[in-house]
């Protein structure tokens, strides 16, 4: 095991000063020593993707000549891989990035359906990318990742190429910090509201995360099956455009998208895009504790914007608002009246139940379930 603070200043002794990326329960002990450290500022930058934190890295290096660093859960890699490819390969402008990615959906160890494929994929994916990369898990210690930057890593970024980490389960030892913000409505009851507001013609696709293992567990609560729902449990960011879609092919049927603050920055222009096909049946909510709750809390900047601006502005035809319960009963009436494209945004606390479970169902019974639903 690796205690993060040696890690962290190994990696600064090797010349990186900036750390950016987007964080990762697998990587949550690292995540948070270098939140606790540096805070949000010039020096560490959560960033909206993946893709955004390699740039970012990248503009460090070009004003500093010194290296940054990209952390990410193995998802993220997806996102990353354009810029990797067309920017810091060796081919193009040479940028030397380390990375550290949390490997989720490692073989042999059970995982999730959607992290499956990447865990499988991760090591053959970065072999591609021609990012050499070492392994860390319960058994490494710091001075064997010292000898390697000593022996090889320093060569290679100094070279121009990447490097990286990939880190399994109990890699890193736990550094705990605690998160929370000002509002008193916790996320699942927020769901809850607005579940009992709604009707079983209505569809929802949820967002990648606790959200839709909150909502799933709901159903099963109500005992009401979960065929209304898509839980969208990975492709974080995307479920705004699936949900478009579906509103866009079944317009006699009201569409509910369930969002989250950090889903939403990943690919921000999604609303953009809602906005300009204007589905008169497109309800957008979004459970905004404006953190990463999901991986562990780590803000995010919705609370530096005016997200309700940014719809208004995209095309949405009112944004509606609402914080704490009653509130959000009385804002759902009017919310569920209107005509979409709309948006109500739900202040919701960070944290959640340590009992959680997850679906129950593959996400294929889902789909086919879900898929049934809509033909109805
Ligand atoms: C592309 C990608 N990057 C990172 C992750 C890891 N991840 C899963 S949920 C989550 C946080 C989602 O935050 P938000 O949308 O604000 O929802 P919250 O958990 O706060 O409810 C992250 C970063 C992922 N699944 N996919």
């Amino acid at each position: 095991m690796i205690r993060v603070d040696e890690f962290e200043e190994l990696l600064q002794e090797c010349g990186v000063g900036f750390y950016t990326g987007v964080p990762d329960s697998q990587l949550k002990a690292f995540c948070d020593f270098i939140e606790d450290k540096y805070g949000i500022g010039d020096k560490h930058i959560i960033a909206p993707n993946e893709g955004n934190a390699v740039a970012l890295a990248t503009g460090y290096h070009l004003s500093t000549g010194k290296y940054g660093l990209v952390y990410m859960q193995n998802s993220g890699l997806g996102n990353a891989v354009n810029p990797i490819t067309s920017l810091t390969d060796p081919n193009v402008y040479n940028v030397p990035t380390v990375y550290v990615v949390g490997w989720r959906g490692q073989p042999g160890v059970k995982d999730e359906p959607q992290h499956v494929k990447q865990g499988a994929i991760t090591p053959d994916l970065l072999e591609l990318l021609d990012i050499d990369y070492k392994i860390l898990d319960e058994k490494t210690t710091i001075d064997e990742v010292k000898q390697l930057f000593d022996s090889d890593f320093s060569k290679k970024l100094a070279n121009g190429q990447s490097v990286a980490f990939i880190v399994s389960k109990g890699a890193f030892e736990s550094f705990k910090t605690k998160k929370s913000n000002e509002n008193t409505l916790s996320r699942e009851d927020a769901i809850k509201t607005v579940i009992d507001s709604l009707t079983l013609d209505d569809i929802i696709v949820s967002t990648t995360g606790k959200a839709s293992r909150e909502l799933f567990e709901y159903r099963e609560e109500k005992q009401q099956g979960h065929s209304n729902d898509f839980l969208t449990v990975g492709s974080m960011g995307h479920s705004s455009m699936i949900a478009l879609s579906i509103a866009l092919n079944k317009k006699d049927k009201r569409i509910f998208c369930f969002d989250g603050d950090g889903a939403v920055l990943m690919h921000m222009g999604s609303l953009a895009l809602v906005g300009s096909k204007s589905p008169r049946n497109y309800y957008h909510v979004l459970f905004n504790n404006c953190a990463h709750e999901t991986v562990g809390g780590l803000p995010t900047i919705m609370g530096d914007i005016n997200i309700a601006e940014v719809a208004l502005n995209c095309g949405y035809t009112n944004v509606y608002h609402a914080s704490g319960k009653e509130e959000l009963e009385s804002v759902l009436e009017k919310f569920l009246s209107d005509n979409g494209p709309v948006l109500l945004i739900v202040d919701v606390s960070i944290g959640s139940r340590s009992d959680l479970g997850r679906p129950t169902t593959t996400p294929i019974e889902n789909k086919n379930a879900f898929m049934k639903k809509l033909e109805e």
